[in-house]
């Protein structure tokens, strides 16, 4: 029998290489999907119609548990989240409720559905679950590169959130020998990017340039420096953390790191353009409190998992340029259903 997987957060940039890599693995993937009427879910249909959907919400303890019935998954990956950063200042509440208590309710949902309790703990068999964690929990580092023993000093309402589910994953393992791992994973981008973070507003910003559907690009922090891979190349990480035979945590990243200015570089000059000519500096998308530096050191990883990221930086922004100048040439719209490369 195949083996069966929950994604939480499947309509999401990772939920779906995730889903495309777990079916091309044989797994028979359920995807968590929320909403009356999310226009994410038929783009998900239309890529993945393998995939199977059950609806269920990170707000609602319920909707899981029936989830996790339904789904009956050997694996379980929690990858719901508001992961927009700024939007965790506005929304702090929320972000704390999904990105934070979401991870506590999932794990609910599994250590009930398996029987585990603390006088009972998880055996063979048992769910495994994966923790979407971040460097954002770095914060401002207290060392470069950061790894797996690296402190957090968390900086945004949502790396507290993010912080919170870390410790709560590594609780359930301690508490109830869950079979539960968190990956901390450095900044990740692919041309299915949500077009609010710096990469794709960047790329997506270029190519609109260049096609002269647009004259400048207003930006906020350009010095904040970043350690941005390939998606494609991290979802694989996540695969392969849940099948060891002991569950631990991973930093997952390159070991490279740019600033926002170098990344509107290498952008502008894949399109041909003159960035200085193009780019505003906006103060108002500044950040109440900044991350200046986030560096991996994915030594762990490579030794244990034997793990690579396979895109380097300039592949990675050359094919997010290509990408968004082909799509608008066609006449598409990014945020429309039917662009999702
Ligand atoms: P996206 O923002 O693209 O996707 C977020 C997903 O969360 C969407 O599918 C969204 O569903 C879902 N979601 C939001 N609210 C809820 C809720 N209340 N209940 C259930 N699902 C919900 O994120 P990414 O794919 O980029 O990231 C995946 C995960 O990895 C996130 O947890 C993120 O915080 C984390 N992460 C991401 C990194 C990156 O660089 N991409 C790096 C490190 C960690 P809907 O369509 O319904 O809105
Ligand atoms: P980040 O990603 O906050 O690192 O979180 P984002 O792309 O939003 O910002 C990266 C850096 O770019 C600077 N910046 C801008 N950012 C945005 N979005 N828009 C701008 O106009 C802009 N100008 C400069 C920011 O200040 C920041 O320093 C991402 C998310 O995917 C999280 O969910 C994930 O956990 C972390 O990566 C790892």
């Amino acid at each position: 029998m195949s083996r069966r997987a929950l994604i939480t957060g499947i309509t999401g940039q990772d939920g779906l290489y995730l889903a495309e890599h777990l079916l091309s693995e044989g797994y028979d993937v359920w995807g968590l999907i929320r909403g009356q009427a999310n226009p994410r879910v038929s783009r998900l249909r239309r890529h993945l119609p393998d995939v199977r959907l059950v609806r269920g919400d990170l707000l609602d303890q319920g909707s899981l548990i029936s989830a996790v019935e339904k789904a009956a998954p050997d694996e379980v990956y929690n990858l719901g989240a508001i992961s927009f950063v700024p939007m965790s200042w506005e929304q702090a509440e929320l972000t704390g409720e999904v990105t934070g208590m979401g991870v506590l309710r999932m794990l609910e949902a599994i250590r009930v559905c398996s029987g585990v309790s603390s006088t009972r703990t998880g055996a063979q068999g048992q769910i495994r679950f994966y923790q979407a964690s971040s460097s954002e929990m770095f914060g401002q580092v207290r060392e470069t590169p950061q790894n797996e023993r690296t402190p957090f000093h968390p900086r945004s309402p949502y790396g507290v959130a993010k912080a919170y589910g870390h410790f709560l994953t590594q609780n359930y393992r301690e508490s109830y020998g869950m079979h539960a791992v968190s990956g901390i994973l450095f900044n990740h981008e692919s041309p299915r990017r949500g077009t609010e973070f710096v990469t794709r507003k960047v790329t997506l910003g270029a190519a609109r340039i260049k096609l002269g559907l647009a004259d400048e690009l207003r930006l906020g922090n350009l010095e904040a420096r970043r350690d941005w891979g390939y998606a494609g190349d991290y979802v694989r990480a996540m695969h392969m953390m849940l099948q060891t035979p002991t569950p631990e945590d991973y930093v997952i990243g390159t070991g490279r790191t740019h600033t926002v200015r170098e990344l509107v570089q290498a952008a502008f000059a894949a399109a041909g353009l003159d960035w200085e000519r193009h780019v505003v500096g906006d103060r108002s998308l500044h950040r109440p409190a900044e991350v200046d530096l986030l560096c991996a050191d994915p030594k762990k990883a490579r030794a244990q998992l034997g793990w690579e990221p396979s895109v380097s930086f300039e592949e990675l922004i050359a094919m997010m340029v290509e990408s968004d100048l082909r799509l608008l040439a066609d006449g598409g719209e990014p945020d429309q259903d039917s662009s999702w490369p």
